[in-house]
């Protein structure tokens, strides 16, 4: 993800992207796909709502239990066999693939690295607070009921799309969490539209954690052995200018598109109506290798098109979006972060990895019940053992490295 980018740009910032004047300049590529703007979602099979009894997806913690058990008691794949059916799967080191990813937001919002920058520019680490020992706690009596299969903490990808990947009589997983379900499923074997994406459940809260105005990466810097940097200088500018951003996105009006008077994605009028085939790879448009500065009236505009539903999937990332929106919370963890200070970089870089690497592996042990997460004193050894590898260390360095103090 961006933050291992902007550790290795930083650090090599200070050679042959400086600049004689002593300045970095850098251009940067953004992707404002809405999907992206927060990934931590669960995805449900439509099908099988109406094979189990249910009118509409679970709302609650509770709800999801019982939905769970439905799918696992009832058939819901109608083959006549009722131990056949998943009710929730994940897979191992997968993007927000963990069960843990959803599941704790009605408790604790949940972040890939376990916390989040408040509108008060405090650090929240969440992964030590009794909202998230309760929702620990829940996920765990998940797992003794039989309802999140245990292969979810051991195998890999392949393994996970071999058994999604099935359909009617076949089909067997219910739930399953992921950022984008177009990663996993097969289209020649179901449709765009076979899984859906869940809201977040309602418990304490309902929410789940987001960026805003796209995803960022850095591309494109004039290093100090440029010939003609201000040459270069323009080019870049141009590509994240409006007309360079819809070149970038879309290619050249009157070879790659036309504008037609019809509605767009975005929901105006005015759509963009391509007159090639595939923009990707044949004409290499949107490829992130140049600056763009992305924005949804440009991502969004084409062709309202619903005769391509089943067969571009920009309907159900919507959708899904559509369905996070309402309960996004801005985590304000930047994509690029640039902190000069190079033993503040090094100690972020490796307290993040030892800590976070202890606390997945922790809590998916409390959640298998190899730990008893309604044992106080294992909780509070988990808690311990955090503080002995440098946690609170480990939060001072971070208002340092984003510049909040
Ligand atoms: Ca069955």
């Amino acid at each position: 993800m961006g933050r291992k980018n902007s550790h290795r740009t930083t650090r090599n910032g200070g050679r042959i992207t400086t600049s004689p004047d002593g300045n970095i300049y850098t251009f940067f590529y953004n992707d404002t796909g809405v999907h992206k703007a927060s990934e931590y979602k669960m995805w449900y099979r439509t099908d099988w709502l109406e094979n189990i009894g249910w009118d509409a997806p679970p709302t609650t913690p509770g709800e999801f239990k019982d939905f769970l058990i439905d799918i696992r008691d009832k058939d819901a794949n109608g083959n006549g066999d009722e131990g056949d059916e998943i009710p929730l799967m994940g897979y191992n080191n997968g993007r927000q693939t963990d069960p843990i990813c959803f599941l704790m937001n009605p408790f604790e919002l949940y972040t890939y690295n376990y916390y989040y920058i408040t509108e008060d520019n405090e650090i929240h680490f969440s992964a030590i607070t009794d909202e998230w020992r309760e929702g620990l706690a829940y996920i765990a009596d998940l797992y003794a009921e039989g309802l999140i299969d245990e292969a979810t903490y051991a195998q890999d990808q392949a393994t996970f799309k071999a058994i999604l990947n099935k359909d009617g009589q076949e089909a067997q997983i219910g739930t399953f969490p992921c950022w984008y379900q177009g990663a996993e499923i097969d289209t020649t074997v179901m449709s765009w539209f076979t899984y859906e994406a869940m809201a977040p459940l309602k418990g304490d809260y309902q929410q789940s954690a987001a960026r805003f105005g796209g995803n960022f990466n850095l591309v494109g810097a004039i290093s100090s052995q440029c010939e003609h940097p201000e040459k270069a200088f323009e080019i870049l500018d141009y590509l994240i200018s409006e007309e360079g951003s819809w070149m970038g996105v879309w290619g050249m009006e009157g070879i790659t598109y036309e504008m037609v008077d019809e509605q767009n994605l975005y929901g105006t009028n005015g759509a963009v109506k391509l007159t090639v085939d595939r923009l990707i790879p044949e004409y290499l448009w949107n490829s992130g290798c140049f600056p763009r500065y992305d924005k949804e009236e440009i991502r969004y505009a084409a062709v309202l098109d619903e005769s391509t539903k089943e067969t571009d999937n920009t309907f159900t990332l919507l959708k899904a979006a559509q369905t996070y929106e309402p309960y996004y919370v801005n985590h304000h963890i930047p994509d690029i972060v640039w902190c000069e200070d190079e033993q503040v970089v090094q100690a972020v870089t490796d307290y993040s990895a030892t800590i976070n690497d202890y606390i997945k592996a922790t809590d998916t042990e409390f959640v298998m019940g190899r730990k008893n997460i309604n044992d106080d004193s294992e909780w509070q050894a988990y808690l311990d053992q955090l503080d002995s590898m440098g946690l609170q260390d480990y939060i001072e360095m971070l208002y340092t490295y984003y510049g909040l103090r």
